[in-house]
């Protein structure tokens, strides 16, 4: 095991002691219904459901209506990412969805923060906070008591296909020392540019969930069951190579 993971349970599905998230965004939006079964069939953990409002990032994305349409035709997990300044108008819409994950950001929630994640916790949601890539990672020291997951954006949040932000990985490994010492059991997931070139740094920095979008998933093949397949094949070699480097060099 990666001297940064702490011992986290393994995924009944793919045997993998982290959990993998498919970043709705990037999937064919013209048949959703199809795509969120394809991705429950072949072992994928969460749906990364991404709304942005076109003023704390600069796009559009998914919204609340889609996610309505969609949420009963699978039983897996979803995962709110809200990329929107006002994150308190949308809690009563997801909380009437019974979405399992609302994730904030950081940023948008300064002056509301504790009694935001304590409502989401209070509704029986699990309770995320992404930070952007230039915000220190040190604010997880006055939230981490509300918070069932971190999510370290990897990109700047606001679209998909941009390049890795290689100054994330030192704070990935901050965190999980941070947890490791505290003996903290939050997630560590990791969102953009997550892929073949970044798996394995992610992973042995203590990611835990990985959310997987246009270049780690649905851009492997046109056929997306077996895109999934392929993934998590490839984490699965990828999970062995670190275990391996892991004991050579105890
Ligand atoms: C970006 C968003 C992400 C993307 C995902 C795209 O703001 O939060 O969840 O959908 O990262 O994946 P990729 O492989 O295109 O970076
Ligand atoms: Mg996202």
């Amino acid at each position: 095991m990666s001297i940064m993971q702490t011992s986290r349970p393994h995924c009944k599905k793919h045997g993998l002691p982290f959990k993998i998230s498919a970043s709705l965004m990037c999937a064919n939006l013209g048949r959703l219904e199809e795509e969120v079964r394809i991705l429950e069939e072949t072992g994928i953990d969460l749906i990364h459901f991404d709304v942005m409002d076109g003023h704390f990032v600069p796009n559009l994305a998914l919204s609340p209506l889609i996610l309505k349409a969609i949420k009963n035709k699978t039983s897996l997990p979803f995962d709110v990412h809200l990329m929107v300044t006002n994150p308190e108008l949308y809690l009563s819409q997801l909380f009437e969805l019974k979405v399992e994950y609302i994730t904030l950001h950081v940023e948008t929630i300064y002056n509301s923060g504790t009694r935001l994640l304590r409502a989401i916790k209070n509704h029986g949601v699990l309770c995320g906070v992404a930070l952007n890539p230039l915000t220190p990672i040190s604010y997880v020291k006055y939230i981490y008591p509300y918070v069932d997951k971190i999510t370290l954006m990897t990109v700047d949040p606001g679209f998909s296909g941009q390049p890795f932000i290689t100054t994330t990985l030192n704070k990935t490994k901050s965190l999980a020392i941070f947890r490791r010492r505290n003996k903290l059991s939050f997630d560590i997931e990791v969102d953009g540019s997550i892929n073949s070139a970044t798996f394995e740094h992610v992973l042995a920095a203590g990611a835990n969930i990985l959310v997987v979008g246009e270049s780690g998933l649905f851009s492997r093949h046109e056929n997306h069951a077996l895109a999934a397949q392929l993934l998590v094949d490839e984490l699965k070699h990828i999970w062995e190579k670190i275990q391996q480097s892991t004991c050579t060099k105890e």
